[in-house]
């Protein structure tokens, strides 16, 4: 197994929903994932995937188990002043709604779907070198310690913020653009009942939170913390105390109750973008090339959506020898990671709690939020954001051929 046409590297949302599009579309591809099968399936990460998201899933067969477990959600509320405001998904969009289910759940689909065609997982095989140029290739380490060479027509750098890619690029052939908030999310994993049917977001002066979930009886929530938070420093008890208090449940507000925290951990916050997404025949996707605050639930949806795009290309590079949507590759996909980075940015700021606020800049965060919650016309703009943009087809730009 030394060639392929496509050597795809990170078995994430992205790497594993690349694979699959280029299957169906008879383009074959191999897949190097440095961790271990399991721990890709148990990584516990996003949980909110966008309405053009689940529909992918659906028609690309792999939607079955998601029908089955997920929860589709009408709204999200937005609480301030100890007040909920609920935001109407299917009314502000021409009925369009959210799933929630877990990202490691999408990972597991997705690998179960690939696994059963007999093509390529390579796990425990981390990529240490890439050719980007002419004859592209990918070394990586197994295991054992064995290293081995993969050629390809093309690599997808599909492995996230720490991979391998996008550190093959020359410093000086991309523009990296970086921001770092002054805060981060303690987000555990419990085992309690939703605090309500729909996901909270909470702005507190004490600080944000989020309640959200995974099933009927797992419960995913967030409390803002330091950047430099220590986890020893949370004991369960605390957590829980402060969730409550944030989510007012003494006055009134929802009640969490506290359950057996399956797993804990300090998520920090960043807007990150790499432009181009390009280099040589290499194309870069997913976290790689870009991070967004999670506060708009959109890293795992914009990872798919720059696979569809890639997929796209590369479908008409081999049908037809066509190369324009692969030269527009990165053009087309920031557009899309920009629009995305302003929402994830507008929700962030709308809902922390920043140091450096004055006494105005709070009463201006608060009048934003009576504002988005009293407007239809604001309403509809945050509810088409969160539900997902329509994703844009490059199909267009394919030359006519004669
Ligand atoms: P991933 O998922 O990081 O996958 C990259 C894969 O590449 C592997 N890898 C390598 N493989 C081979 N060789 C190497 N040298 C390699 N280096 C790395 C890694 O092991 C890994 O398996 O990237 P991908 O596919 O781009 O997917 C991106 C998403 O994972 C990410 O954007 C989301 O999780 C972000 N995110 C959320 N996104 C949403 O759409 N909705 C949400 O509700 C949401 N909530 C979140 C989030 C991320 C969070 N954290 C923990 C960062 C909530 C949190 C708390
Ligand atoms: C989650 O359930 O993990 C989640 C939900 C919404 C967000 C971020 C994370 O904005």
């Amino acid at each position: 197994m030394s060639r392929t046409q496509v050597a795809i590297i990170g078995a994430g949302p992205a790497g594993l929903m690349l694979a699959h599009l280029l299957q169906r579309a008879g383009i074959e591809s191999v897949i190097v994932e440095s961790r271990a099968r399991d721990y890709v399936e148990s990584r516990v990460r996003a949980g909110v995937l966008e309405y053009d998201t689940a529909e992918l899933l659906n028609d690309l067969g792999v939607g079955e188990r998601m029908r089955r477990e997920s929860l589709v959600h009408r709204g999200i509320a937005l609480r301030f002043n100890d007040r909920s405001n609920r935001i109407d998904f299917p009314d502000l969009t021409g009925g369009k709604t959210v799933t929630v289910y877990g990202q490691q759940e999408v990972v597991k689909d997705l690998i179960a779907a690939r696994l059963a065609t007999g093509a390529p997982i390579l796990f425990e095989c981390a990529a240490t070198a890439i050719d980007a140029g002419d004859e592209p290739s990918i070394t990586y380490r197994d295991a054992a310690g064995g290293e081995h060479t993969l050629d390809a027509d093309f690599i997808a750098g599909c492995d996230g913020f720490h991979g391998a890619a996008r550190e093959a690029i020359p410093p000086d052939a991309i523009t990296v653009y970086d921001h770092t908030l002054p805060f981060a999310w303690l987000g555990i994993l419990a085992e309690t009942p939703p605090v309500s049917e729909e996901l909270i977001y909470v702005n507190h002066e004490r600080g944000f939170a989020l309640v959200s979930m995974r099933s009927r009886t797992i419960s995913r929530l967030y409390i803002q913390c330091r950047n430099d938070e220590r986890l020893e420093l949370w004991p369960d008890e605390r957590i829980w105390g402060e969730l409550r208090e944030r989510l007012g449940s003494d006055r009134g507000g929802p009640d969490v109750h506290s359950g057996k925290i399956l797993q804990k951990g300090v998520t920090p916050m960043r807007s990150f973008v790499c432009d181009p997404m390009r280099y040589g025949r290499l194309f870069l996707a997913g976290d790689s090339a870009h991070i967004v605050p999670p506060t708009g639930a959109k890293g795992m949806n914009l990872a798919i959506a720059d696979v569809r795009v890639l997929a796209e290309a590369l479908e008409a590079y081999y049908e037809h020898g066509e190369t324009a949507l692969l030269d527009a590759y990165s053009q087309t996909c920031l557009r899309r990671v920009w629009k995305t980075q302003r929402f994830s940015i507008y929700m962030t700021r709308m809902l922390h709690r920043f140091e450096e606020h004055t006494p105005f800049d709070r009463r201006i965060q608060l009048a934003e939020l009576d504002y988005v919650t009293s407007s239809r016309t604001a309403a509809a703009s945050l509810a088409e954001n969160y539900v997902g943009l329509p994703f844009e087809s490059t199909a267009g730009l394919r030359k006519v051929r004669t």
